[in-house]
């Protein structure tokens, strides 16, 4: 559940004795019985405001101990010191930034953590969480691998929802997406908010409505599905997909048996397999070679899915052509040019990182292999959806934090997540780039005639 934000601000009193703000648990927090708040902006009496940026991770990690939170401005009322306030939870060394002195490595500035839960039998639990994340404050390094983020596929994707958005939702036509375009909850949650309405299937979209394709690519036997169905289809299938659909159909007509590398139940893989599903069995890895039987060995071609590990498909490969050696590849790579260059980038930095994160949904191929990859380099890492779900203990020790993005992770969650770690001490930002990216698909003729 993504942490939600309140424009409310919540009127707080803050004892002046302490060298550290607390958040005060008193009766003038206003907020509702159970609900805990963490303060992403701390509003002093003089008018000066805090960062505290840190919010999105501390209230994700309460929000993951089970308790309902927020985020959102905290007003101090005044500072006048009175034991009657209760410290909450809060170790929260904005008193730096509230004198105006630059933080410095011993004490680590930028971390604002102030935490306000009404209800006394809520604090310690509460205050359990905060001070895990009080322990993990210190300057740290982020290596940031590039390319990271979208590609071109997936720009194009999201700009043709948009696109038909601004044609069709101001006269009331629904934008229908089948699955999602791409796979990422953020990027879903802001097109979904636009107006654009996902199903898993065609049949729940009303005869001749409007409908987009995703970025995945779909069997011709849901073309043919939407034709029944009267659909108006704007298609926004990866290019990079088309050409391996492209492929299947041309060797099946060859009377070749093919294999194809991939992830049984991914939405690219059974758009690929529905070219051809007679000629074509789906193969996970190297251990489903020994399976395989085909009716004449020397005529299987392999095909497979754009998102793939490089390194794994490539044993899988090898294994294939031991098994069969006249088992040929369709003569340039599949796994497209984003998902190779974003495993460099990642492949670069794992090394001299003591944790790796990676921004990207858990359905997301791309991102899932870039976790995978720094995992078995020896480096820990994690997939996360935004920097709430970054969690402290993973944070323990560790002065280099490796970061990417899946092709289908916005931008705005690296910065985002950059502005999180920068609230638990100074943060010092290093770009490794491997590679750049100059790749662009334009639109579907459909959408670009009318833009
Ligand atoms: O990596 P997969 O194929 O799961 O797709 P995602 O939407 O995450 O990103 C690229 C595309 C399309
Ligand atoms: Fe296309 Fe590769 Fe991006 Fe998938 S990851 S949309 S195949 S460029």
């Amino acid at each position: 559940m993504p942490i939600s934000r309140t424009d409310n601000e919540v009127n707080t009193r803050v004892p002046r004795s302490s060298p550290y703000w607390y958040a005060a648990a008193a009766p003038a927090v206003e907020l509702p019985a159970g609900q805990v708040l963490v303060a992403d902006e701390v509003r002093l009496p003089d008018g000066r405001v805090i960062a505290c940026p840190a919010a999105p991770m501390v209230a994700g990690a309460i929000g993951a101990a089970g308790h309902p939170v927020v985020t959102g401005p905290v007003r101090l009322l005044t500072e006048a010191a009175d034991s009657g306030f209760d410290a909450a939870v809060a170790r929260t060394p904005v008193s730096a930034y509230a004198s105006g002195e630059a933080p410095d490595a011993q004490s680590p500035g930028g971390v604002a953590v102030m935490v306000a839960a009404p209800d006394t039998w809520l604090r310690p639990a509460v205050g359990a969480v905060v001070d895990s994340w009080a322990r993990v404050m210190r300057p740290r390094t982020v290596l940031l691998a590039s390319p990271r983020s979208f590609c071109a596929g997936v720009e194009r994707a999201i700009d043709v929802v948009e696109a038909l958005l601004e044609q069709h939702a101001p006269g009331g036509r629904r934008v229908f997406v089948r699955k999602q375009i791409v796979h990422n909850t953020r990027v879903i949650a802001g097109l979904a908010e636009r107006g654009a309405v996902f199903v898993e299937e065609l049949d729940e979209i009303p005869a001749g409505s409007l409908v987009v394709f995703s970025a995945h690519g779909v069997s011709p036997q849901v073309r043919a599905e939407a034709e029944r169905r009267n659909l108006q289809v704007v298609d926004a299938t990866c290019p990079l997909v088309t050409k391996v659909h492209a492929e299947a159909r041309r060797f099946a007509e060859r009377g070749n048996s093919i294999v194809l590398i991939g992830h049984a139940g991914h939405e690219e893989v059974e758009g690929t397999y529905g070219e051809a599903p007679d000629a074509t069995v789906v193969v996970g890895g190297p251990q489903d070679i020994d399976g395989l039987d085909p009716p004449d060995p020397s005529k299987i071609t392999y095909l497979t899915q754009t998102t793939l590990a490089v390194d794994e498909t490539r044993a899988t490969i090898a294994a294939l052509k031991k098994r069969f050696p006249e088992a040929r590849g369709p003569g340039s790579e599949d796994i497209c040019y984003a998902t190779t260059n974003r495993q460099h980038a990642v492949g670069a930095i794992t090394e001299q990182a003591d944790l790796v994160l990676v921004l990207g949904s858990a359905n997301s191929s791309n991102s899932v292999r870039l976790v995978e990859l720094a995992r078995t380099a020896g480096t820990p890492a994690h997939l996360i959806e935004d920097p709430s779900h970054i969690r402290p203990d993973w944070l323990r020790d560790v002065a280099t934090v490796g970061l990417s993005a899946g092709a289908s992770a916005p931008h705005a969650l690296v910065q985002e997540t950059l502005s999180a770690l920068g609230g638990l001490g100074p943060l010092t930002v290093r770009e490794r780039v491997t590679t750049t990216e100059d790749t662009y698909f334009a639109p579907p003729a459909a959408v670009r005639k009318n833009r």
